[in-house]
């Protein structure tokens, strides 16, 4: 039978000759791949570990399994190369039977150096080096579901509804051979069909639907021979349909479904991309209560886990690879390596609806094969999985009718008027202009954001202040652009979370892009995060905005509060300040006291925050010439 041991304990870790006692998940660029000056470590470290010989049974067979080294790695076994990996966001694996001894020494040299070979080269974010997922020792018998086949479950279900039923082709990969039997389960655990393979109907289905009813069924693959159970393994799935129409948007089980959401990167202070299972929780429950029906998991491959948690939850998930901001003449076969273990790994995930071949691919240099390269990987993914979309997110200089925009079959933009460049309104003009030349072509907006300081403020927000004021403006205007147009099939904020750049400095704190709607730590939640509240989520709340910008100056002071009520009043030390109707966003004008205790009340719920009076606008919440910074380093 199948044991899974994991092996993230007491590792040896040298970097520059200089050895120390680690446990994975780990990388070395923890702290200078988030303190700016793009100069962190990208170079050769090694992780070393012994284990003992694992049990195995007569002709039993062990696999070493790494479900994330970044960027690439030799893995050595006693003294022998067994395998490398080119790619730091999927998992592989390897056999290792014939390498093991009775105390076995693990070599693992990782490599995050720059080359021209390896997505991501070029991009917004920190390529932290090391071995930041579990690793584990996969025993099983010498009949087992495949280890084999590019990191795969060994299971792939396909489910499909007809006429109210589900139908669930379910494929199992053997290595030797064997009796498979398959049982599908409901959520409660009772058994709704089962058999030894092909395709089971499910009467009557419950549909997996999205955020309100995300519901999933199991299926259990046993293997046997001669009448013993010698491997088993299972995988949740959900019966869903989704389409897009280029007028109407998306639709989920038949009925419209706008997609309203974010991106999200997956790293951390100090600990980058080693993040815990508790962490990914975390994150999900944050996007959960914004609100989002919607996560585009940016620009990898995200932790198999968060998948999970994304079919659990009900979000609808837009999965990608690297290939990112400039095309490398000389790394196709890695970037469709990245797509074929993407595909492979997470085909069963009923939350993941399209495969994102690109990102901003425009934006540097024009590689004399892109094209002819997107169209190879379009048509792999379609005839590697036909069950779904393909899409690119489109840098926004790129004219309407750049030819990658016909390859494949949803288009988004990452728009950012109104920040890199002025005004807002160009970003809805190229909108209409896009789905006027491509009627046929769905289309969304895969970005959009602008970055906020929780410590910078600003009664006169502008853009590039950095200020929360400017985050709130920008989204604000950005949400108009969007509610008026509903052919949209998607929206991902960018980005639901703050996240290292070591590239960047900008808002005092180099290193880091601040676009998110929630701080790099996840405790504070900026002010936009409750615009998106407001207008996405059916928890009834009141926000008084402002929070962090307590000390004011001036003859009056406005108050903005944003909520999902239609009706808020404001008190200020105990007096009514006034009653507004409206919807989302509610601002009060009232003299400034010395001290001004405020409350805003709303359908039974409080909001409270108490503003004192200063002769003049504090410094402190305006961003220093010397302390600027500038986007140089990333230029748009
Ligand atoms: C690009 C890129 C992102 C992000 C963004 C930004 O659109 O796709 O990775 O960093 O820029 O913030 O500028």
């Amino acid at each position: 039978m199948r044991i899974v041991k994991n092996l993230n304990d007491g590792w040896k870790f040298t970097l520059d000759g200089k050895t120390s006692d680690v446990d994975i998940p780990h990388t070395w660029n923890g702290e200078d791949g988030q303190s700016g000056g793009n100069n962190y470590r990208r170079t050769v470290a090694t992780y070393e570990k012994t284990f003992p010989r694992p049990a195995l049974e007569t002709r039993g067979k062990a696999y070493l399994e790494f479900k994330g080294v970044n960027s690439s790695c030799r893995v050595f076994l006693n003294g022998s190369e067994i395998c490398a990996h080119d790619g730091g966001y999927s998992t592989f694996r390897v056999n290792v039977t014939d390498f093991l001894s009775d105390e076995n020494a693990l070599k693992v040299e990782v490599d995050n150096r720059a080359n021209e070979t390896v997505y991501p080269q070029t991009a917004d974010f920190t390529f932290y080096g090391g071995i930041y997922r579990d690793v584990n020792l996969v025993t099983v018998s010498e009949n087992h579901f495949d280890l084999d086949y590019y990191g795969g479950p060994g299971i792939k279900v396909t489910p499909t509804v007809e006429d109210g039923d589900g139908k669930a082709k379910i494929e199992t990969f053997v290595s030797g051979s064997g009796d498979v039997h398959i049982t599908i389960s409901d959520a409660d655990g009772n058994t709704v069909a089962e058999g030894c393979g092909g395709t089971f109907i499910v009467k009557d289905a419950r549909l997996w639907d999205g955020v309100k009813d995300p519901y999933l069924y199991t299926a259990k693959a046993a293997l046997s021979v001669n009448g013993n159970t010698v491997d088993e393994i299972e995988a949740a799935f959900g019966f869903r349909t989704f389409r897009v129409d280029p007028e109407l948007g998306f639709f989920l089980n038949g009925r419209s479904y706008p997609l309203r959401g974010v991106c999200r990167h997956q790293d951390r202070p100090k600990i980058g991309n080693a993040i815990t299972r508790a962490m990914h929780e975390e994150d999900v429950g944050l996007i959960c209560d914004v609100g989002a029906n919607t996560v585009r998991l940016a620009h990898y491959q995200h932790d198999d886990y968060f998948y999970d948690l994304c079919d659990r939850k009900g979000l609808i998930v837009w999965a990608e690879i690297p290939y990112i901001s400039r095309h490398m003449n000389g790394a196709d076969e890695n970037a469709m390596n990245q797509m074929r273990e993407l595909i492979t790994q997470e085909y069963n995930h009923p939350s993941i609806v399209c495969w994102g071949l690109s990102n901003e691919i425009t934006m540097h240099g024009a590689g004399d094969d892109r094209l002819a390269f997107h169209k190879k990987l379009n048509d792999f993914c379609h005839a590697y999985d036909p069950t779904r979309l393909t899409v690119i997110a489109v840098y926004m200089v790129a004219g309407v009718r750049n030819k990658l925009n016909y390859v494949p079959d949803l288009v988004s933009y990452n728009l950012y008027h109104g920040w890199y460049l002025p005004f807002f309104s160009l970003s809805g003009k190229k909108l209409d202009r896009f789905h006027k030349a491509h009627p046929a072509t769905p289309l969304g907006l895969s970005e959009y954001g602008a970055e906020a300081m929780p410590n910078l403020h600003s009664v006169k927000p502008k853009r590039g202040d950095n200020t929360e004021e400017f985050q709130c403006l920008f989204h604000e205007k950005y949400l108009d652009i969007i509610e008026s147009r509903p052919y949209i099939w998607a929206t991902h904020v960018w980005n639901m979370f703050d996240f290292a750049a070591d590239a960047r400095n900008q808002g005092g704190e180099p290193g880091m892009n601040h676009k998110g709607l929630v701080t790099f730590d996840r405790k504070t939640k900026k002010d936009a995060f409750w615009l998106y509240k407001a207008h996405w989520s059916d928890e009834k709340f009141v926000h008084i905005c402002g929070k962090r910008f307590t000390r004011r100056s001036g003859k009056t002071v406005t108050v903005k509060v944003y909520s999902n009520n239609d009706e808020v009043e404001l008190f200020v030390n105990g007096k009514s300040a006034g009653k507004k109707r409206g919807a989302y966003k509610f601002e009060f004008t009232f003299p400034l006291e010395e001290t001004n205790a405020i409350e805003a009340r709303s359908g039974g719920l409080t909001d409270e925050l108490v503003i004192t009076k200063v002769n003049s606008p504090d410094p402190a919440y305006k961003l220093s010439k010397k302390n600027k910074g500038s986007n140089k380093s990333w230029e748009k």
